[in-house]
């Protein structure tokens, strides 16, 4: 089953021909329109009639998260304002949030790939499908909810939490597809348990599960609490959002939607590309996007592309689970979490030391986040009112910054196992 056949299973070589085309529009747009390329191309002597062949790609500069940042909020579109309809974000380190824009045409391509998606996960316009991504500046529910709409298919535009309303709805609207975080559909199952819904009683099908890695076991487990079939799902706010990349029902790697990105697989010491099969950093070259065209971008996933027909018949090349990143960003319950944001809080609150352990754990299928921290040695001998009070603020603050709860534990100087490297402050206890 295909959402747009022609596309999905283009020949290569007409594949390839058509990059090119889109290539050289992107790179054009991109150069006349953002000063931040046409610096970063100048630096390099390069200008858009350089790019002659789909190898020429490999001459651009690399753009980075700091480069989106740097140019925050709206330095990186390349079309003005007027043109924009839709803004979304993702969560910031310590400064800004990372902005990005899309235009009318934009939002139509987002939906078709987001269509394909839901597709390949096994949506039909019968469907019902019960969409638990976050509504929002998060890119995953309103882009989850077009290609839901474009498909023809019945969304439930739910949004995450709740998940006793979850579970109801689940049962009495008879949802066939289930869309949230891999880790939420997990709660979603055992809450159901709790409740003593029994999966039989669901129409449940499908699931289609992205926004932080998972691995085959957890697949498994959800598969088989839920009596469904899941895949996974990519994408990044930069790039797009959801929509970037899917399994198919082979589920072996994720197909890449080449008639609008080009990937590559770099080293991320050296920046020099690698060959399929090898597992390097993931850099993506969006190839239709109008407000903010992306040239290499740098995503810090872990990945290597796979060779290899896939015997569903789509010509798209796949890619290998994210298996982490190059960077410390952590997802907590589907939320970008930088050590660094945590980091400047503490320093700021006064009263801590800038000694601190992050432990993050799940409990059930909850991602929990526990951040240690050495109060000063005055502090320590005081009243236990004061230290309760400061434990309260330190958390408030946190989960004002973070958007996710947050549990504080004072402990006491000197306590906090100290390194002789790289300081060690985040302990990831979760087995995926
Ligand atoms: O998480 C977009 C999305 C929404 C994808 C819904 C899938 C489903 P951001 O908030 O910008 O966008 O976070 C992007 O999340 O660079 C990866 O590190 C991680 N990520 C996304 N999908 C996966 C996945 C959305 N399937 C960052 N496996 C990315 C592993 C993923 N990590």
């Amino acid at each position: 089953m295909y959402w747009n056949q022609k596309y999905e299973c283009m020949p290569r070589e007409e594949l390839r021909q058509l990059q090119l085309e889109r290539l050289k529009v992107t790179v054009e747009r991109a150069f006349y329109n953002v000063p931040h390329y046409r610096r970063a191309f100048q630096e390099l002597g390069l200008e858009p009639g350089d790019i002659k062949s789909l190898e020429d790609l490999q001459k651009l500069p690399f753009t980075t998260k700091q480069d989106l940042r740097d140019n925050y909020p709206y330095g990186m579109f390349a079309v003005p304002m007027s043109e924009v309809v839709r803004i979304h974000s993702s969560s910031g380190t310590t400064g800004k949030p990372t902005v990005v824009g899309y235009t009318r045409r934009d939002i139509d391509t987002w939906a078709e790939l987001m269509a394909r998606a839901l597709v390949c996960g096994g949506a039909t316009r019968n469907d019902i499908i019960q969409n638990a991504y976050g509504y929002g500046l998060f890119t995953g529910g309103l882009g989850i909810h077009y290609g839901a709409e474009r498909i023809g298919a019945s969304v439930i535009p739910i949004s995450g939490g709740n998940t006793k309303r979850q579970v109801m709805i689940m049962k009495d609207y008879c949802s066939t597809m289930l869309t949230c975080t891999p880790s939420y559909a997990l709660h979603i199952a055992e809450v159901m348990e709790e409740m003593g819904v029994k999966k039989e009683e669901l129409k449940l099908k499908y699931g289609v599960f992205g926004a932080e890695p998972w691995s085959d076991n957890m697949r498994r487990e959800i598969e088989r609490k839920l009596g469904i079939s899941a895949v996974d799902i990519y994408g990044l706010s930069e790039v797009i959002g959801p929509g970037v990349a899917i399994e198919c029902q082979e589920k072996n790697g994720l197909h890449i939607f080449e008639d609008h990105f080009i990937p590559e697989v770099i080293d991320p010491d050296t920046g020099r590309v690698l060959p399929p099969g090898q597992v390097g950093e993931l850099v993506l070259t969006s190839l239709t996007k109008e407000a903010l065209p992306v040239i290499r971008y740098r995503t810090r996933d872990i990945t290597a592309l796979l060779e290899g027909d896939c015997p569903c018949g789509r010509t798209h090349v796949r890619m290998a689970r994210i298996t982490g990143r190059t960077d410390d960003m952590l997802i907590i319950r589907g939320v970008n979490v930088f050590p660094s944001q945590i980091e400047s809080v503490l320093l700021e609150m006064g009263g801590t030391e800038p000694h601190y352990l992050l432990i993050v754990d799940r409990q059930g299928s909850l991602d929990t986040l526990e951040v240690q921290v050495e109060v000063s040695e005055g502090l320590f001998s005081d009243e236990v009112r004061r230290l309760e009070e400061l434990e309260g603020r330190i958390r408030q603050e946190l989960e004002s910054v973070l958007g996710i709860s947050v549990k504080v534990t004072l402990v006491e100087p000197k306590t906090i196992e100290r390194s002789e490297g790289k300081a060690k402050r985040v302990l990831d206890k979760r087995k995926i």
